[in-house]
Parts: structure tokens; sequence; C-alpha cells
């Protein structure tokens, strides 16, 4: 790995991704062209088999993206199912407009946004990040989003404000997974002041150039590269300015097994299996986990001086 100074790595590795991104991107309006022009028009004539990825989209390791396909087909979403075929099909109606998401608790200016808003307030940037499961798969994505301390900017944080905490559409109706009560639902998350302020925590709002997907969390979802997929929380309504540590979905449900922190660490086993290596979706054999997932440079002062095997 490249090395690069920590003050520069935020530019560098943007221009880097932006610049692959935009060379995909290129490439995939033409396939999303094509295929609005097919028999059948409107939304479904874009088949995930339409969007490939382009030559050279990678993420700044090297590693070329995953395909669409495998990206809207592989999911974990609880609140659909939990195998990871289903919310492809059980998700394709939740109603993701009009959706707003609520920011307020320990904030001089609490607000809800509407969705639309969220899109044309901030600049859309193109990012892409790998996630890494902590079932021990892994894939890169090409996000669109913004960062999430720009949209805590806008409220205003006061000083009381240690946590960020996240929460999950609740609806039932719309979400099959939610009757099931073994999990404590709402889906929440949540991350430390300082890691939601670090420029690579992205509130996503796209994938590979086109609408985010109900499966993967539409229409707003968090992606916290340096953490096991869990923490990157979907299809988000409310977003809270706490002064407590927010107990998450997979803390209450096994907090043996979840901590708070949930950063990629190879050297740090859950307690049913290693995290050393991992399965990346659409490769043969396994890689090596990377520290913090590959965003060592960028994420580890973050944890300066903690026993990151306590702070799981
Ligand atoms: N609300 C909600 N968010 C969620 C989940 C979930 O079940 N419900 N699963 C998490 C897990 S375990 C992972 S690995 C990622 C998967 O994101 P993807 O399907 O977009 O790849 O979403 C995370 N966000
Ligand atoms: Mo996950």
């Amino acid at each position: 790995m490249i090395k690069i100074p920590s003050s520069e790595i935020t530019p560098e590795h943007l221009f880097n991704s932006r610049r692959t991104f935009l060379k995909g991107a290129a490439a995939l309006s033409g396939a999303a062209l094509l295929a609005a022009c097919a028999p059948g028009g409107g939304q479904a004539a874009t088949t995930p088999a339409d969007i490939m990825p382009a030559d050279g989209l990678t993420d700044e390791l090297g590693n070329p993206v995953n395909s669409y396909e495998d990206i809207t087909t592989y999911n974990n979403y609880y609140e659909f199912s939990t195998d990871k075929q289903s919310p492809a099909r059980l998700a394709q109606n939740l109603v993701t407009s009009p959706w707003e998401v609520e920011v307020g608790g320990l904030v001089n200016k609490p607000r809800t946004f509407a969705m639309e808003d969220l899109l044309t307030m901030f600049d859309q940037e193109e990012r892409i990040y790998r996630l890494r499961c902590v079932e021990a798969w892994s894939m890169v994505i090409p996000w669109q989003g913004f960062p999430l301390n720009k949209l805590l900017a806008e409220v205003e944080p006061t000083s009381e404000a240690k946590f960020v905490r996240f929460e999950t559409l609740y609806d039932p109706q719309q979400m099959p997974g939610q009757r099931d009560s073994y999990f404590r639902w709402p889906y929440v998350e949540g991350l430390r002041i300082d890691e939601a302020m670090h420029d690579l925590a992205l509130l996503a709002t796209g994938l590979y150039g086109k609408e985010l997907t109900p499966q993967n969390g539409a229409p707003i979802r968090l992606a916290v590269p340096w953490k096991y997929g869990f923490k990157s929380i979907k299809s988000i309504v409310k977003i809270e300015l706490v002064d407590k540590m927010p107990v998450s979905l997979w803390m209450a449900a096994a907090p043996i097994e979840y901590g708070f922190y949930a950063n990629v660490n190879p050297a740090v086993s859950h307690p049913r299996w290693s995290q050393a290596s991992e399965r990346r979706i659409g490769e043969l054999g396994r890689r090596d986990t990377l520290m913090f997932n590959g965003y060592e440079e960028e994420v580890a002062a973050l944890y300066a001086g903690m026993d990151l095997s306590a702070h799981y």
C-alpha cells in the first residue's frame, strides 16, 4: 500500500476515487441509456445485467468494484429477510418517496429534512468503498452521497453531544422481518461524535450512478468503510445527537459478539470465527483482512490509546 501522509489522504483519496468513478460513470450512463431505449421501457428496462463494472473502475488500492448484480442481490437487510438473496425481491416495493430524515437531540438547530433537500443541499460525491461484513465476506461498492459531517454542521451539535444515534424506518407492514420479535426493532446504530465527523463517514444516496436500491438501503444509508458492515445502517429516518453511547440492535441481541465500535480488525476474532481473512464476493479463495479494512492511515488516530480487543 502506498503511504500517504494523513494530512494529505483525504483530497488524494477523493481525487483518485472521483477520477476512476467518473470514468466508470461515463461508461455506465451509456449502458443505462441503451437499456432505457430497449423494448419494455421504464425503470424495469435497466436490469442488473445491463450495468457492468467499467474497465478500470477500482478503489484506491486497485481492487475492482463488484458487479451491480452482486451488490444488489447479495444483501443483509434483516427487516426483509435473514437470508442474503431475498431482500432484493422483498424490498422492491418499499415506499422511499416521500421520505424525511429527522435530525435532533443535542443540537442548536433541530430540523426535519425532506429527502429532495438532502439531494440538493449537498454536493453528491462519488466514493468507492470496501464493505467488510462481520460474517467475513466483502465487496467493493461505488457509492454516491455526501459526508455525514456536512449534515451535522447544519444542525450545530452542542458541546454535550458525544455520540450520534441512527434509526431505520419502523414499519412492520412494509418490513416483514420486523414482525419477528427476536430483534429489538427499529434497527439502531451509533457512532462516537469524532467518528461521525470523519470525512470518510458517508451518507449514501446512490449506487453505480443510479438511485440507491431498496435492498441497499434507499433512500439514504450510512457507509462507514472502516467498520463492519452492520454499522452502515440502511433507510435512515432519524439521527439524534446524544450524550450516552447508543445501544445498537446488534449489541442488544448479542453483546458478547457485537460491540459498539465494530472496527474491522484481523487481530480480534469474533467469538465464533476468525476475522483474519475474508471472501471477496465474486472471487475464488480468500483475502487477508486489512486493519481498519485498509483505512488505517485515515482513521487509526481516532482510537489512539484504546485497547481494541476490549473495545471491539
Ligand atoms: N436497517 C438495516 N441496516 C443494515 C442491515 C440490516 O439488516 N438492517 N444490515 C447491515 C449489514 S450486516 C451489512 S453487511 C450491510 C450490507 O449492506 P449492502 O446490502 O448494501 O451491501 O448493511 C447493514 N445495514
Ligand atoms: Mo454485515
